[in-house]
């Protein structure tokens, strides 16, 4: 429920609330596009007992992602194992690219703003972490670092997710 309620704040203070107006019910179809990919599509934090596959990510400070793209199957837990081989803080917020431009904004105009999320990890340099989730509906999503600038520099990676 925290994740709701957090979530609910930032788009109502980046997008005015008007993507969580719409229903839950029709827009899964339109997945694919990716642009119009609602946060809601993305699925929801995963069991980590029902773990059906674990992928490694590796993150630098050539402001990269190490796969950039990663497919995975509608209804799959994925355990993101997130490794950080820079010297900078980085990383790993999955959302839709709308929402994650936008949260990026907001990061770089407030970059001493804390900010924590069943949809991300943040890892210190030279650390590990883990993200587990579950993804519900097919469709294009992103995952990006919103450490201030990172995201400009390209630290952007592709969750598609086969029906
Ligand atoms: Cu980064």
């Amino acid at each position: 429920m925290k994740r709701v309620v957090v979530k609910c704040l930032l788009s109502i203070l980046v997008l005015g609330g008007s993507a969580w107006a719409l229903g839950d019910d029709n827009h899964g179809t339109k997945g694919q596009s990716g642009a119009d990919a609602h946060a809601v599509d993305l699925g929801e934090p995963g069991d980590p007992t029902q773990v059906t596959r674990t992928i490694a990510v590796q993150m630098s400070d050539a402001m990269r992602y190490t796969p950039a793209n990663v497919r995975v199957k509608r209804g799959e837990t994925i355990r993101f194992a997130v490794r950080n081989a820079g010297v900078l803080k980085h990383e790993l917020v999955l959302g839709t690219a709308k929402e994650l431009k936008e949260h990026a904004e907001l990061m770089r105009k407030f970059p001493e703003m804390e900010h924590a999320d069943p949809n991300m990890i943040s890892v210190e340099p030279g650390k590990s972490g883990e993200l587990v989730w579950r993804f519900t509906r097919a469709g294009r999503f992103d995952f990006a670092c919103l450490q201030p600038g990172h995201y400009e520099a390209g630290m952007v990676g592709k969750v598609i997710v086969k029906r």
